[in-house]
């Protein structure tokens, strides 16, 4: 793979809205995806591996909980540097964000959340540091879209709950020591319960074969008559709501994401027309593959405006769920577009593992579809403005 070039587009000067904290980190994020996942992560792609070398570095740089306060191990920081860490993480790779926005988002979000002060001492502290690596099952074999017809049930046996079911497509589930699991109790009520690997009768296989999000580990997450202790149920909220919660603040996490692998596309296919020469000039002189940058660099910079302005109000409390999946859709839309007319302007070099925009351009079929598919969300906004469900 070509060495690290990137240069960060910043067309209406964004930074001069961060402070002097949200840049550090920022560019402490930036300069170790530049050092210690560049090098590798085309490697662990076309292996389809996830390089777990990389935890402690991403438990550094406050990837594991950044906005989880300090007293439970989390760095303590606000929604802006949330995005901005995940918009650097994914310019590497959106597996290694997915990595990071499970752990945070959908694992130490719902423990400090809706979890008891016995659960937040035990867990968040060692989810934090990356000892503990966390997943989240919501999705099932037959319920994806619409995960209130889950299956996954659990029954009080008076002393433990007896959790049976199956979820499928879960991040991080090979390798997590600890899953939080979303069941219906026998009144049919969801609640989320803390699964952890050891647990008899509960097993994780990996999901093989994937074109997309290679470098990130997927698979199922398998109860057959699992004992869970009665301390290990959130007990702070249950029903749907408790789960959509989570997803809001991993929906948040994408929408900055996806700008970082959009940059990358950009940055890389922005060098390569200039550098390349054909009929005697750089591609970069030809009208046709300035529309393309031009159209690229007007797109990125709408969905940074979306993603800074949503952090603004995310850190106000103010953030809607409708509001989320609007940047959400928006945004992973402009970087699988950008990926796609990024790749084109590399012609044949395009397709191979020497260039980073392939890898971002199919990691991104997934992320258009996790998180809510891209038609979800267009109904969630449908829903939003209508008063009108027509999700059923
Ligand atoms: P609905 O009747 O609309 O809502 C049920 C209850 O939930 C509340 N609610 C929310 N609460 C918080 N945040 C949200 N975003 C919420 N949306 C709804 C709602 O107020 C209600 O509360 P209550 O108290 O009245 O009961 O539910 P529905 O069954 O009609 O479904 C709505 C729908 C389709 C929008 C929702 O289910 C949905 O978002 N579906 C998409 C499923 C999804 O996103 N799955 C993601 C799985 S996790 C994942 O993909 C991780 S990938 C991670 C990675 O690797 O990065
Ligand atoms: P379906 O729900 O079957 O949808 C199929 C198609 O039908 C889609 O185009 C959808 O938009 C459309 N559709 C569905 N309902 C409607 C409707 N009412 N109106 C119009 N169109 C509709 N889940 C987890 O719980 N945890 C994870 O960690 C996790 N990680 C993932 C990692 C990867 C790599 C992938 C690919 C998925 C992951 N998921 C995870 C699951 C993901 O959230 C689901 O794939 C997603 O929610 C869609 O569900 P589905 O695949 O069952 O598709």
């Amino acid at each position: 793979m070509k060495p690290d070039l990137f240069e960060a587009p910043d067309y209406y000067n964004l930074d001069d809205l961060l402070t002097e904290e949200h840049k550090l980190i920022r560019d402490a994020a930036r300069a170790w995806v530049k050092r210690d996942v560049s090098p590798i992560i085309e490697q662990a792609a076309q292996d389809a591996k996830f390089p777990k070398s990389i935890i402690p570095g991403l438990a550094e740089i406050g990837a594991f909980g950044p906005y989880i306060p300090e007293q439970y191990g989390g760095a303590g920081l606000d929604q802006i540097s949330y995005g901005l860490i995940m918009q650097e993480i994914e310019r590497g790779d959106s597996g290694v964000r997915s990595t990071a926005s499970v752990q945070s988002s959908l694992v130490m979000y719902p423990i400090w959340k809706y979890g008891s002060e016995e659960q937040r001492n035990k867990f968040l502290p060692k989810l934090a540091s990356g000892e503990f690596m966390g997943s989240f099952g919501l999705t099932e074999p037959d319920h994806g879209s619409n995960p209130s017809g889950m299956v996954t049930s659990f029954k009080d046996m008076g002393d433990h709950y007896l959790l049976n079911g199956a979820k499928l497509w879960i991040s991080n589930s090979p390798f997590c020591d600890v899953a939080v699991v979303w069941a219906k109790n026998e009144e049919g009520r969801i609640h989320g319960l803390i699964v952890e690997r050891g647990m008899e009768g509960f097993s994780t296989p990996e999901t093989h074969n994937k074109w997309s999000l290679r470098a990130s580990a997927t698979g199922e997450l398998i109860f057959q008559d699992v004992k869970v202790p009665k301390e290990n149920l959130l007990p702070n909220k249950s029903g749907l709501g408790a789960p959509l919660g989570c997803l809001d603040s991993a929906r948040y996490g994408i929408a900055w994401g996806a700008i970082g692998a959009a940059m990358d596309c950009y940055d890389t296919a922005l060098r390569y027309a200039k550098e390349r020469i054909q009929f005697g000039k750089p591609i970069a002189a030809f009208q046709l593959q300035q529309k393309k940058l031009a159209e690229m660099i007007t797109e990125i910079t709408k969905a940074q405006l979306l993603a800074f302005r949503l952090g603004q109000l995310k850190n106000e409390d103010r953030a809607t769920s409708a509001q989320i999946s609007m940047a959400k859709r928006n945004n992973v839309e402009m970087a699988i577009k950008i990926a796609r007319e990024a790749r084109q302007m590399l012609g044949g070099m395009g397709i191979t593992g020497e260039y980073s925009i392939m890898r971002h351009m199919m990691n991104l079929e997934s992320v258009i579809t996790y998180e809510g598919t891209h038609d979800i969300h267009l109904l969630i906004t449908g829903l939003d403005i209508t008063g009108e469900n027509a999700f059923k």
